[in-house]
């Protein structure tokens, strides 16, 4: 096959969920421009501005060949004049002079840092900036701050939460949980999910998704498990969310709305066998045998499975497009709940997620394909 662009005559869709975007991204100097702009948005509130700094990068994400002249981005969607600019830019210098304004200034430095922490967001962050806090040990060894207890384990666990987790970490949690939960539940479905079913080598934390197909026998799981984890001290922090999922509700209209489904947001104790020993042995400083790694539980009814295992299978941006693409191309209602098709009105039952990519008349596309 050929992958010059010259070559490539179907049109670039605007929707993430009809183009195959895998991992591998070879305009990424352009794209991780786009994405501290958009980031810097976010930080500054500015959602609408955000959202087309990160459309224009998934669609360079799609692309099979590296964007090498302006005459490249001929019939592609999404990229207009404040975009093109950036582009040109680092076509000719290598670099863009905005993108460097935005990393070295205070707001989004900062904002980076503070969002870092386990358990802190947009609000405390812009709190925190705005009380003239910059660096984490100023907050830290404030006396007069009142953290979380979410926050509080987030700094205490801060290294290691912000350091990678490799797939090999991820698979050794996943399996181990996976062999509990079975011996509890031995038909339940456990299921990698989040960028690591997407392919990613590596992670920011472990997302496990749960069910079964034997009605309401989802629901003892969570707690039984939690309590056999901790049990064998292996949970640093937990924090469950009770369900909130009511069947007759519309999809949610807002793309980023969290979902109503029971989960669980954990910072877990992994030992590494074997790590720790020599250095006793040898009389050096003991070394910590274990690693805090985030793992996010969500477990859900079997009717509405295929629709969470979609929406947290993500990327963000992915699921963005395809509740887009549903309202505007299909006039139905996507959420990880369910479809709601507004011209019939009623709700589509799904049981994998090929059946809800075919409700939307979708080509189906591999959670790796799902990479934008
Ligand atoms: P993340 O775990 O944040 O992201 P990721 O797995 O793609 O990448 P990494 O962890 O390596 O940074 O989210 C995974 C998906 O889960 C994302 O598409 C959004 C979705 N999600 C929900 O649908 N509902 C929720 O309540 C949460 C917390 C996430
Ligand atoms: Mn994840
Ligand atoms: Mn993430
Ligand atoms: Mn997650």
């Amino acid at each position: 096959f050929n992958t010059s662009p010259s070559s490539s005559c179907v049109q670039v869709s605007q929707y993430a969920c009809q183009r195959r975007t895998p991992l591998q991204d070879i305009n990424q100097i352009f794209t991780d421009a786009f994405e501290i702009l958009a980031e810097n948005c976010e930080f500054l509130g500015n959602k609408e501005l955000c959202k087309s700094f990160l459309r224009a990068s998934a669609v360079l994400k799609s692309l099979r060949f590296p964007i090498a002249t302006m005459k490249d981005l001929d019939g592609l969607p999404l990229l207009g004049n404040e975009m093109k600019t950036i582009i040109e830019e680092i076509l000719e210098d290598g670099k863009c002079a905005r993108v460097l304004d935005v990393i070295n200034g205070e707001r989004y430095k900062s904002f980076k840092l503070f969002t870092s922490i386990f358990g802190v967001g947009l609000k405390t962050s812009e709190k925190w900036f705005r009380m003239g806090f910059r660096t984490l040990e100023e907050i830290k060894n404030n006396p007069e701050f009142k953290f979380t207890k979410m926050q509080k384990y987030g700094f205490l666990h801060y290294e290691d939460i912000t350091s990678y987790i490799s797939k090999s970490e991820a698979l050794e949690i996943y399996d181990f949980v996976r062999d509990i939960i079975l011996k509890l539940v031995p038909d339940a479905v456990v299921t990698l999910t989040g960028g690591f079913r997407r392919g990613k080598e590596r992670g920011h934390d472990v997302d496990i998704i749960i069910t079964c197909p034997r009605k309401e026998k989802e629901k003892s799981i969570l707690h039984n498990t939690i309590t056999i984890l901790k049990n064998q001290g292996l949970i640093l922090f937990y924090d469950i969310n009770e369900s909130t999922f009511v069947e007759t509700k519309l999809p949610s209209k807002k793309v980023d709305a969290l979902d109503h489904f029971q989960k669980c947001f954990i910072i877990f104790k992994l030992v590494k066998e074997g790590v720790g020993a020599t250095n006793i042995k040898d009389n050096e400083m003991e070394s910590k045998n274990w690693k805090a790694v985030r793992v996010d539980f969500v477990i859900t009814p079997y009717k509405q499975y295929a629709y969470a295992l979609l929406g947290w299978t993500g990327s963000r941006q992915f699921e963005r497009d395809l509740r887009r693409y549903a309202t505007n191309e299909k006039k139905m209602m996507l959420d990880n709940h369910g479809l709601f098709d507004k011209t019939k009105n009623v709700f589509l039952d799904a049981y994998t997620e090929e059946d809800i990519f075919e409700h939307l008349g979708l080509e189906y596309l591999e959670p790796w394909d799902r990479n934008a």
